[in-house]
Protein backbone atom coordinates (compact mmCIF):
# COMPACT_ATOMS: atom_id res chain seq x y z
CA UNK A 1 0.00 0.00 0.00
CA UNK A 2 1.04 3.65 -0.55
CA UNK A 3 0.51 4.82 2.63
CA UNK A 4 2.71 7.71 2.50
CA UNK A 5 1.57 9.35 -0.49
CA UNK A 6 1.12 12.87 -0.96
CA UNK A 7 3.41 13.69 1.49
CA UNK A 8 5.86 16.91 1.36
CA UNK A 9 9.56 16.02 0.61
CA UNK A 10 10.48 17.75 3.73
CA UNK A 11 8.45 15.18 6.04
CA UNK A 12 9.68 12.72 4.08
CA UNK A 13 13.62 13.60 4.51
CA UNK A 14 12.94 14.04 7.75
CA UNK A 15 10.94 10.60 8.68
CA UNK A 16 14.22 9.32 6.65
CA UNK A 17 16.70 10.39 8.81
CA UNK A 18 14.77 9.09 11.71
CA UNK A 19 16.15 6.00 10.26
CA UNK A 20 19.14 7.16 11.32
CA UNK A 21 19.43 7.79 15.38
CA UNK A 22 22.55 9.52 15.27
CA UNK A 23 22.10 12.16 12.25
CA UNK A 24 22.43 15.65 13.09
CA UNK A 25 20.23 16.94 10.67
CA UNK A 26 22.59 18.46 8.82
CA UNK A 27 21.92 16.01 5.46
CA UNK A 28 18.07 17.30 6.02
CA UNK A 29 18.80 20.45 5.62
CA UNK A 30 21.11 19.69 2.73
CA UNK A 31 18.49 18.19 0.40
CA UNK A 32 16.04 21.02 1.59
CA UNK A 33 18.03 23.79 0.59
CA UNK A 34 18.12 21.81 -2.52
CA UNK A 35 14.40 20.98 -3.13
CA UNK A 36 13.86 25.18 -2.70
CA UNK A 37 16.90 25.77 -6.09
CA UNK A 38 14.73 22.72 -7.78
CA UNK A 39 11.11 25.01 -7.05
CA UNK A 40 13.56 28.13 -8.10
CA UNK A 41 14.68 26.73 -11.74
CA UNK A 42 11.50 25.46 -12.04
CA UNK A 43 9.79 28.56 -12.03
CA UNK A 44 12.51 30.12 -14.61
CA UNK A 45 12.42 26.82 -16.90
CA UNK A 46 8.48 27.27 -17.10
CA UNK A 47 8.89 30.80 -18.35
CA UNK A 48 11.23 30.31 -20.94
CA UNK A 49 8.26 29.64 -23.49
CA UNK A 50 7.80 33.39 -23.00
CA UNK A 51 11.23 34.28 -24.50
CA UNK A 52 9.53 36.48 -27.35
CA UNK A 53 7.87 38.78 -24.63
CA UNK A 54 10.43 38.78 -21.87
CA UNK A 55 13.50 38.46 -24.72
CA UNK A 56 15.52 35.31 -25.46
CA UNK A 57 18.18 34.07 -22.97
CA UNK A 58 21.49 35.84 -23.85
CA UNK A 59 19.94 38.81 -25.16
CA UNK A 60 19.01 42.18 -23.82
CA UNK A 61 15.32 42.20 -22.50
CA UNK A 62 12.67 44.94 -22.86
CA UNK A 63 13.68 46.75 -19.72
CA UNK A 64 17.09 46.34 -21.18
CA UNK A 65 18.55 43.71 -18.74
CA UNK A 66 20.65 40.77 -19.73
CA UNK A 67 18.71 38.10 -20.20
CA UNK A 68 20.83 35.09 -18.36
CA UNK A 69 21.28 31.22 -20.32
CA UNK A 70 18.88 29.40 -18.85
CA UNK A 71 21.75 27.04 -17.71
CA UNK A 72 23.99 29.59 -16.09
CA UNK A 73 21.26 30.68 -14.55
CA UNK A 74 20.61 27.28 -12.72
CA UNK A 75 24.61 26.83 -11.90
CA UNK A 76 24.73 30.35 -10.27
CA UNK A 77 20.99 29.46 -8.49
CA UNK A 78 22.29 26.21 -6.78
CA UNK A 79 25.46 27.55 -5.63
CA UNK A 80 23.78 30.37 -3.93
CA UNK A 81 20.83 27.71 -2.18
CA UNK A 82 23.95 25.29 -1.01
CA UNK A 83 26.95 27.60 -0.37
CA UNK A 84 25.79 29.33 3.04
CA UNK A 85 23.77 26.59 4.79
CA UNK A 86 26.87 25.30 6.73
CA UNK A 87 26.38 21.96 5.09
CA UNK A 88 29.05 21.74 2.20
CA UNK A 89 32.62 21.82 2.35
CA UNK A 90 33.07 21.99 -1.56
CA UNK A 91 30.85 21.59 -4.75
CA UNK A 92 31.06 20.86 -8.72
CA UNK A 93 29.29 21.50 -11.44
CA UNK A 94 29.30 20.16 -14.92
CA UNK A 95 29.14 24.36 -15.93
CA UNK A 96 32.70 24.73 -14.15
CA UNK A 97 35.95 23.83 -14.69
CA UNK A 98 37.25 23.85 -11.46
CA UNK A 99 35.47 22.76 -8.00
CA UNK A 100 33.13 25.39 -6.17
CA UNK A 101 34.76 26.63 -2.92
CA UNK A 102 32.61 27.68 -0.26
CA UNK A 103 32.74 31.72 0.47
CA UNK A 104 34.84 32.75 3.36
CA UNK A 105 32.18 34.02 5.49
CA UNK A 106 29.84 30.71 5.53
CA UNK A 107 30.84 27.65 7.72
CA UNK A 108 31.96 24.50 6.63
CA UNK A 109 29.97 20.78 6.67
CA UNK A 110 31.04 17.73 5.94
CA UNK A 111 29.08 17.01 2.98
CA UNK A 112 30.17 17.15 -0.94
CA UNK A 113 27.70 18.47 -3.83
CA UNK A 114 28.12 17.20 -7.25
CA UNK A 115 25.76 18.67 -10.01
CA UNK A 116 24.70 19.22 -13.75
CA UNK A 117 22.99 21.99 -12.83
CA UNK A 118 20.45 22.18 -16.63
CA UNK A 119 21.23 19.02 -18.51
CA UNK A 120 19.72 18.90 -22.14
CA UNK A 121 19.14 22.81 -22.32
CA UNK A 122 19.97 23.11 -25.80
CA UNK A 123 16.18 21.65 -26.08
CA UNK A 124 14.82 23.76 -23.94
CA UNK A 125 13.58 26.43 -26.51
CA UNK A 126 11.53 23.54 -28.25
CA UNK A 127 9.54 23.08 -25.03
CA UNK A 128 11.19 20.04 -24.30
CA UNK A 129 11.66 18.69 -20.70
CA UNK A 130 15.44 19.27 -19.36
CA UNK A 131 16.47 18.25 -15.73
CA UNK A 132 19.26 18.76 -12.98
CA UNK A 133 21.14 15.95 -11.49
CA UNK A 134 22.68 15.77 -8.27
CA UNK A 135 25.22 13.30 -6.17
CA UNK A 136 26.37 14.04 -2.51
CA UNK A 137 29.30 12.20 -0.77
CA UNK A 138 30.98 12.58 2.94
CA UNK A 139 34.36 14.42 2.97
CA UNK A 140 37.15 11.98 2.89
CA UNK A 141 40.04 14.49 3.21
CA UNK A 142 40.87 16.04 6.61
CA UNK A 143 43.04 19.18 6.32
CA UNK A 144 41.51 22.99 6.85
CA UNK A 145 39.74 23.17 3.36
CA UNK A 146 37.98 20.44 1.10
CA UNK A 147 39.83 19.69 -1.87
CA UNK A 148 39.17 18.31 -5.82
CA UNK A 149 40.22 14.94 -3.83
CA UNK A 150 36.86 14.94 -2.15
CA UNK A 151 35.10 15.32 -5.34
CA UNK A 152 37.18 12.14 -7.43
CA UNK A 153 35.50 9.38 -6.06
CA UNK A 154 33.94 6.02 -6.60
CA UNK A 155 29.90 6.24 -7.00
CA UNK A 156 29.65 3.55 -4.49
CA UNK A 157 30.56 6.30 -2.20
CA UNK A 158 27.51 8.28 -2.64
CA UNK A 159 25.52 9.05 0.20
CA UNK A 160 22.69 10.63 -2.00
CA UNK A 161 21.87 11.57 -5.63
CA UNK A 162 18.66 12.46 -7.40
CA UNK A 163 17.51 14.56 -10.47
CA UNK A 164 14.96 17.07 -10.74
CA UNK A 165 13.01 16.77 -14.64
CA UNK A 166 10.69 19.56 -15.50
CA UNK A 167 8.43 18.32 -17.83
CA UNK A 168 4.90 18.25 -17.66
CA UNK A 169 5.25 18.56 -14.31
CA UNK A 170 7.84 19.53 -12.46
CA UNK A 171 9.33 15.97 -10.21
CA UNK A 172 12.10 15.46 -7.72
CA UNK A 173 13.23 11.83 -7.82
CA UNK A 174 16.09 10.71 -5.44
CA UNK A 175 17.57 8.22 -3.47
CA UNK A 176 19.53 8.32 0.15
CA UNK A 177 20.27 4.34 -0.45
CA UNK A 178 16.92 3.28 0.89
CA UNK A 179 14.54 2.96 -2.12
CA UNK A 180 14.10 5.60 -4.73
CA UNK A 181 11.20 8.03 -3.78
CA UNK A 182 9.35 10.52 -6.60
CA UNK A 183 7.81 13.68 -5.68
CA UNK A 184 5.68 16.16 -7.40
CA UNK A 185 5.79 19.57 -7.64
CA UNK A 186 2.07 20.61 -6.60
CA UNK A 187 2.55 24.55 -8.08
CA UNK A 188 -0.51 25.71 -6.33
CA UNK A 189 1.09 25.33 -3.23
CA UNK A 190 4.71 25.62 -3.97
CA UNK A 191 5.41 21.77 -2.26
CA UNK A 192 6.82 18.86 -3.51
CA UNK A 193 3.97 16.06 -2.30
CA UNK A 194 5.55 12.17 -2.33
CA UNK A 195 3.96 10.82 -5.46
CA UNK A 196 5.89 7.65 -6.33
CA UNK A 197 7.13 5.65 -3.77
CA UNK A 198 9.45 3.12 -3.41
CA UNK A 199 10.32 2.75 -7.03
CA UNK A 200 11.64 -0.15 -8.88
CA UNK A 201 12.25 -0.58 -13.06
CA UNK A 202 11.15 -3.21 -14.56
CA UNK A 203 13.58 -6.35 -14.92
CA UNK A 204 13.19 -6.12 -18.73
CA UNK A 205 11.46 -2.99 -20.88
CA UNK A 206 10.05 -2.87 -24.03
CA UNK A 207 12.49 0.66 -25.18
CA UNK A 208 15.41 1.51 -26.06
CA UNK A 209 16.69 4.72 -26.05
CA UNK A 210 19.53 6.12 -28.05
CA UNK A 211 21.08 8.14 -30.54
CA UNK A 212 20.85 6.45 -33.73
CA UNK A 213 22.42 9.04 -35.74
CA UNK A 214 25.36 7.82 -34.54
CA UNK A 215 24.96 4.35 -35.74
CA UNK A 216 28.71 4.92 -37.76
CA UNK A 217 30.47 5.08 -34.76
CA UNK A 218 29.71 2.35 -32.75
CA UNK A 219 31.84 -0.91 -31.75
CA UNK A 220 30.18 -3.73 -33.80
CA UNK A 221 28.69 -5.31 -29.98
CA UNK A 222 26.27 -2.16 -29.29
CA UNK A 223 25.52 -2.54 -33.21
CA UNK A 224 24.75 -5.96 -33.27
CA UNK A 225 23.05 -5.44 -29.99
CA UNK A 226 20.48 -2.79 -31.61
CA UNK A 227 20.09 -4.93 -34.67
CA UNK A 228 18.59 -7.63 -32.47
CA UNK A 229 16.49 -5.74 -30.35
CA UNK A 230 14.68 -4.18 -33.75
CA UNK A 231 14.49 -8.36 -34.77
CA UNK A 232 10.88 -9.59 -34.40
CA UNK A 233 10.44 -12.69 -31.79
CA UNK A 234 7.20 -11.88 -30.02
CA UNK A 235 8.06 -14.87 -27.32
CA UNK A 236 10.97 -12.27 -26.06
CA UNK A 237 9.30 -9.23 -26.55
CA UNK A 238 11.11 -7.89 -29.58
CA UNK A 239 11.13 -5.79 -31.39
CA UNK A 240 11.54 -2.89 -29.00
CA UNK A 241 10.31 0.68 -29.94
CA UNK A 242 12.90 3.17 -29.88
CA UNK A 243 12.38 5.89 -27.60
CA UNK A 244 14.62 9.15 -27.36
CA UNK A 245 14.33 12.47 -26.59
CA UNK A 246 17.75 13.84 -26.19
CA UNK A 247 17.76 14.70 -22.86
CA UNK A 248 18.85 12.09 -20.56
CA UNK A 249 17.21 13.23 -17.66
CA UNK A 250 13.65 12.32 -19.84
CA UNK A 251 14.80 9.67 -21.36
CA UNK A 252 16.05 7.79 -17.95
CA UNK A 253 13.20 9.02 -16.28
CA UNK A 254 10.46 7.40 -18.48
CA UNK A 255 12.75 4.11 -18.56
CA UNK A 256 12.95 4.08 -15.21
CA UNK A 257 9.30 4.24 -15.03
CA UNK A 258 7.69 1.90 -17.67
CA UNK A 259 11.34 -0.44 -17.96
CA UNK A 260 14.19 0.19 -20.76
CA UNK A 261 17.44 0.49 -21.51
CA UNK A 262 19.43 3.49 -22.22
CA UNK A 263 22.55 3.86 -24.08
CA UNK A 264 24.86 6.56 -25.10
CA UNK A 265 28.35 4.24 -25.80
CA UNK A 266 31.26 5.29 -27.15
CA UNK A 267 32.70 6.70 -30.43
CA UNK A 268 34.64 4.20 -32.02
CA UNK A 269 35.58 6.30 -34.94
CA UNK A 270 39.00 6.19 -34.27
CA UNK A 271 38.55 2.81 -32.45
CA UNK A 272 41.96 3.30 -30.85
CA UNK A 273 40.94 6.25 -28.92
CA UNK A 274 36.91 5.70 -28.12
CA UNK A 275 34.85 9.36 -27.08
CA UNK A 276 31.96 9.00 -24.79
CA UNK A 277 30.26 12.15 -24.28
CA UNK A 278 28.36 11.81 -20.55
CA UNK A 279 30.09 12.45 -17.22
CA UNK A 280 30.68 10.42 -15.04
CA UNK A 281 30.29 12.58 -11.65
CA UNK A 282 27.63 14.21 -13.07
CA UNK A 283 25.36 12.41 -15.20
CA UNK A 284 26.97 8.48 -14.81
CA UNK A 285 27.20 7.85 -11.14
CA UNK A 286 23.85 9.53 -9.78
CA UNK A 287 21.46 8.07 -12.49
CA UNK A 288 23.36 5.24 -11.87
CA UNK A 289 22.86 4.84 -7.80
CA UNK A 290 19.13 5.80 -8.03
CA UNK A 291 18.92 3.11 -11.22
CA UNK A 292 20.53 0.23 -8.67
CA UNK A 293 18.32 1.70 -5.77
CA UNK A 294 15.31 0.73 -8.40
CA UNK A 295 16.93 -2.73 -8.93
CA UNK A 296 18.47 -1.97 -12.12
CA UNK A 297 21.48 -1.95 -13.54
CA UNK A 298 24.93 0.71 -14.93
CA UNK A 299 27.13 -0.33 -17.19
CA UNK A 300 29.85 1.09 -19.65
CA UNK A 301 29.55 -2.66 -21.06
CA UNK A 302 31.90 -4.38 -19.32
CA UNK A 303 32.31 -2.49 -15.97
CA UNK A 304 29.51 -1.34 -13.34
CA UNK A 305 29.22 2.59 -13.52
CA UNK A 306 29.70 3.15 -9.43
CA UNK A 307 33.24 0.82 -9.51
CA UNK A 308 35.00 3.48 -11.68
CA UNK A 309 38.01 5.96 -9.21
CA UNK A 310 37.14 9.09 -11.25
CA UNK A 311 40.37 10.69 -12.09
CA UNK A 312 38.99 13.98 -13.59
CA UNK A 313 36.71 16.19 -12.85
CA UNK A 314 35.13 16.39 -16.68
CA UNK A 315 35.31 12.62 -16.97
CA UNK A 316 33.61 11.11 -19.61
CA UNK A 317 32.16 7.39 -19.80
CA UNK A 318 30.48 5.13 -21.89
CA UNK A 319 26.92 4.86 -20.45
CA UNK A 320 24.28 2.04 -20.36
CA UNK A 321 21.64 2.10 -18.02
CA UNK A 322 18.14 0.65 -17.17
CA UNK A 323 16.50 -2.48 -16.68
CA UNK A 324 18.97 -5.16 -15.36
CA UNK A 325 18.21 -7.93 -17.82
CA UNK A 326 18.35 -5.80 -20.94
CA UNK A 327 22.04 -4.18 -19.43
CA UNK A 328 23.28 -7.53 -18.84
CA UNK A 329 21.83 -8.60 -22.62
CA UNK A 330 24.03 -5.89 -23.84
CA UNK A 331 26.87 -6.58 -21.75
CA UNK A 332 27.18 -9.98 -23.59
CA UNK A 333 26.76 -8.97 -26.97
CA UNK A 334 29.77 -5.79 -25.77
CA UNK A 335 31.94 -8.71 -24.49
CA UNK A 336 31.86 -10.81 -27.85
CA UNK A 337 33.69 -7.62 -30.16
P1 LIG B 1 24.60 18.57 -22.09
O1 LIG B 1 25.18 18.14 -20.77
O2 LIG B 1 25.52 19.45 -22.89
O3 LIG B 1 23.22 19.14 -21.93
O4 LIG B 1 24.50 17.26 -23.01
C1 LIG B 1 24.00 16.09 -22.50
C2 LIG B 1 22.84 15.65 -23.32
C3 LIG B 1 22.01 14.63 -22.60
O5 LIG B 1 20.91 15.23 -21.97
C4 LIG B 1 21.54 13.72 -23.70
O6 LIG B 1 21.34 12.41 -23.23
C5 LIG B 1 22.65 13.78 -24.68
O7 LIG B 1 23.34 15.00 -24.47
C6 LIG B 1 22.13 13.78 -26.08
O8 LIG B 1 23.21 13.79 -26.96
P2 LIG B 1 23.01 13.64 -28.54
O9 LIG B 1 22.38 14.91 -29.00
O10 LIG B 1 24.42 13.45 -29.03
O11 LIG B 1 22.15 12.44 -28.78
MG1 LIG C 1 24.84 17.41 -18.91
Amino acid sequence: MQKNKGITIQRHIVEQERLFPQATGDFTGLLWDLSIAAKIISREVNKAGLAEILGLTGEVNIHGEAVKKLDVFANERICKSMEHGGHLCIMASEENDDVITIPEEFPRGKYVLMFDPLDGSSNIDANVSVGTIFSVYRRKTTGKEATIEDCLRKGTEQIAAGYIVYGSSTMMVYTTGQGVYGFTLDPSIGEFLLSHENIKIAAKGRTYSINEGNTHTWDEGTRRYIRYLKESDPSTGRPYSLRYIGSLVADFHRNLLYGGIFLYPADYKDPKKPKPKLRLLYEANPLAFIVEQAGGMASTGEERIMDIQASDLHQKVPLIIGSREDVLAYEKYFEQE
